[in-house]
């Protein structure tokens, strides 16, 4: 064994390991490809069912027009902030699809679509972020964790959530969604950890989407890749093309059967790009080239699959249409609801927040209320 020498004083540094060491696991079979999975456009793609195809593609569709949507909502005023997943669609309608409804999803700010495609109401998805309402829906009667601000500490939950499942006897499987920033959080190591230690019912999905707001990924880590990560903690990374929805479907479908099974938890990195600025409040042309973005554009996830179905003969203008028209119409039904006021019941703030009310919040409760009523008089006396 080689090491490389350190400067100063090594004298006191012994790093050859006593004969009798061997690594704990074989590392081989848990590192990643060399190059992202593909499928579409590779021989393998004839074997993706037509269905699928096309159940992705229609997922696919709407979730760009939602991201269009909830965009334009924010320049009305509508919403105070929307992270887009334009140019990550797939990633986040595979999550979505390779969960049974008994499992659970995890997901960051980002993964609003994720939420949407797994069957949460379009408006409900947004209440967070229109600063409305807590998560804005039940976490349980979905199953799916709130929409995270605050980067992987939704990762810990997923495994917590997943080990506990696994000791109750329930089948259940955590998918948790992070970004390529949040892997350099101390979260990201425990979850991951913890998850390996307890051979944890978990997977997780890293969208690399090249950058955290303004930092880009050569900036985040030095390892060969993000998947290579799960070599460290005993588990197995896999890397995929992120814009390749039927690569990641299958990634994805993969991991959450094995971790079914009981083999334990998978690293999956998905290598995506994020078309838009980090959130409406951002300007991306500060940090990054026209350029860069259009090579990007090539290799749009929607484009890839319209490739794919057509060499299939399975896109024509009515398979086309019916997508279109029914990302139109969820569209237009959310502009109309996100249009309504919304009534709001201000002491609401103080429910779900603890069990039991803490001294502070029980102070801030009757303040809001005194508050509450005294505008109330005032608006009596008005009259
Ligand atoms: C613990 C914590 N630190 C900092 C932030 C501020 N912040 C919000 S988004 C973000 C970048 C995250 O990038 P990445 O994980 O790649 O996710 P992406 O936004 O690209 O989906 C940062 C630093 C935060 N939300 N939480
Ligand atoms: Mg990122």
């Amino acid at each position: 064994m080689t090491v490389q020498e350190l400067p100063g004083d090594t004298a006191a540094y012994r790093p050859t390991p006593p004969p009798a060491w061997q690594p704990r696991t074989d590392p081989a079979p848990l590192l990643p490809d060399p190059e992202p999975y593909r499928v579409l456009g590779t021989e393998s793609a004839d074997a993706v069912d037509p269905e699928l195809l096309l159940r992705l593609y229609a997922e696919l569709v709407r979730g760009r027009r939602y991201n269009a949507q909830a965009t334009a909502l924010t320049k009305q005023g509508r919403l105070a902030v929307y992270p887009s997943s334009t140019g990550q669609e797939a990633c986040e309608v595979a999550a979505a699809m390779a969960l049974e409804t008994r499992d659970w999803l995890f997901p960051s700010y980002r993964d609003t679509l994720a939420a949407v495609a797994r069957g949460l109401d379009p408006v409900q998805a947004l209440t967070l972020l229109r600063g409305d309402w807590h998560t804005g829906y039940d976490p349980h009667e979905h199953r799916i964790a709130p929409l995270c601000t605050p980067l992987a500490t939704q990762l810990p939950h997923a495994v917590g959530l997943a080990h506990a499942a696994r000791l109750k006897g329930d089948d259940v499987v955590a998918l948790a969604m992070v970004g390529d920033g949040g892997t350099s959080e101390g979260d990201f190591h425990e979850a991951l950890n913890f998850a390996a230690v307890w051979q944890a019912p978990t997977v997780f999905l890293v969208q690399n989407n090249g950058f955290a707001i303004s930092v880009p990924l050569a900036k985040q880590t030095a390892a060969p890749s993000l998947a290579h990560k799960a070599v460290g903690y005993g588990m197995p990374g896999r890397l995929v093309d992120g814009n390749d929805a039927a690569a990641v479907h299958e990634v994805l479908t993969e991991a959450v059967e094995r971790a079914r099974r009981g083999g334990g938890p998978t690293l999956i990195e998905a290598v995506t790009y994020r078309m838009d600025a980090h959130t409406n409040a951002d300007d991306a042309t500060r940090y990054r080239g026209a350029s860069e973005v259009e090579t990007w554009r090539a290799h749009d996830p929607i484009l890839l699959l319209e490739r794919e179905l057509t060499r299939r003969g399975l896109l024509d203008d009515e398979v086309r249409k019916a997508a279109s028209d029914a990302a139109e119409t969820m569209a237009a039904r959310l502009r109309e609801r996100m249009n309504a006021e919304p009534v709001l019941e201000p002491m609401d703030l103080f429910a779900h927040v603890y069990a039991e009310r803490t001294g502070q919040l029980r102070e801030q409760a009757a303040q809001l209320t005194a508050e509450l009523d005294a505008a109330a008089d005032a608006e009596g006396e008005a009259r």
